[in-house]
């Protein structure tokens, strides 16, 4: 650069600052509507989560930040796996999504689907809110998305149209529908069924023709989608393992808020995932369970494992959770055990 261009550069620049910053407010540029994706809509206690997200999001910022819903995974096409990558592209802005489709790029997320890893909600509780889940939050920061709050979809129960489950055996050679990380397909191999990998949007049509026999999700889901219209008339309780949410926002629009607007997201983040956790475990954490009593209602048989039957299926999982520990982190399944190991029950 020759010196003259220099000099008018420098001062060009000091004219612009003698003028004074514009406001933060005026600086920000604000998209007319930000996209949240989701997997299940707003008759799911996952779906709703997201949309009190939305609603407090808009109030708290007298409209400034208007956020509509995007169920179904709608802006990849319902590819659930695809769903982190498009948020780190800018593809989607916001979501509230599982740890299960995330964990093909955050591979740290497979630790919730270790199977039997998670013996009650105080677990989840344990790990989720304390030292675990700021690790994980800053590994998913690290994979290029900003993680703000813990939301759940629940415990993932196992259904299926032939016969009821109480031991491995009974899974045997049974197509169930599975979605995600390979380690799904570890798990159901272990146990000796059939699994097979797809979306949530392909399953329930394969349900319907009996294409699958089977599926996991938790019994909100079940009931939500109607499943034992489609065929799903056992219901086995083994909590094997539970599916946390995870609220975040894109980088660059968080980076595109004022600071005052990134704390009122935030906060909303928080507040909506705290509400959003009460409405998945409604039903199935009151004496009786009222959840499992309605689909009982709908003519469903329904196997709850005692804790011997449920060792059964964990040994038979071993394998899985000795192949995926180290993939998932040695010290991060350590931490989680240990967290567990020490929750107030
Ligand atoms: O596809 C599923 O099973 C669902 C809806 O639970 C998830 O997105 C993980």
């Amino acid at each position: 650069m020759k010196l003259r261009t220099f000099l008018t550069a420098t001062a060009a620049v000091a004219t612009l600052l003698s003028m004074g910053l514009p406001a933060a407010h005026a600086q920000a540029k604000y998209k007319e509507e930000y996209r949240l994706s989701v997997v299940l809509g707003t008759a799911f206690p996952w779906g709703k989560g997201a949309e009190i997200w939305a609603n407090k999001v808009r109030e708290r910022t007298q409209g400034r930040i208007n956020i509509k819903l995007y169920p179904g995974t709608s802006l990849v096409q319902g590819d659930q796996t695809r769903e982190f990558s498009a948020i780190r592209q800018g593809v989607i802005d916001m979501a509230v999504g599982s740890t299960i489709n995330w964990s093909p790029q955050v591979k740290a997320l497979n630790l919730f689907s270790l199977p039997f890893l998670f013996p009650d909600y105080a677990a989840v509780d344990a790990v989720v809110q304390g030292q675990v889940g700021q690790e994980i939050f800053k590994t998913i920061d690290k994979a290029g998305v900003l993680p703000l709050a813990w939301g759940e979809n629940g415990y993932r129960e196992i259904s299926n149209s032939k016969h009821a489950i109480s031991k491995p055996e009974d899974l045997k050679g049974m197509k169930i529908r599975v979605v995600g990380s390979p380690l799904f397909l570890d798990t159901f191999t272990a146990l000796g069924a059939n699994p097979t990998q797809m979306s949530w949007a392909d399953a329930q049509p394969a349900m319907a023709s009996g294409a699958v026999d089977g599926q996991e999700n938790p019994v909100s889901v079940y009931m939500a989608a109607k499943l034992s219209t489609v065929g799903q008339k056992y219901m086995t309780l083994w909590g094997y393992m539970n599916d946390p949410l995870i609220y975040v926002v894109n980088k660059d629009v968080w980076n595109s808020w004022t600071p005052a607007d990134r704390d009122i997201v935030k906060q909303a983040a928080l507040d909506a995932a705290k509400e959003q956790i009460a409405i998945s475990r409604k039903g199935m954490i009151e004496a009786n369970k009222p959840l499992v009593k309605e689909i009982t209602a709908q003519g469903v048989t329904v196997t709850d494992l005692n804790a011997a039957q449920r060792k059964v299926f964990a040994d038979a999982t071993r394998s899985v959770y000795t192949k995926w520990k180290p993939q998932i982190g040695t010290n991060l399944v350590d931490m989680a055990e240990k967290a567990i190991g020490e929750r107030k029950k």
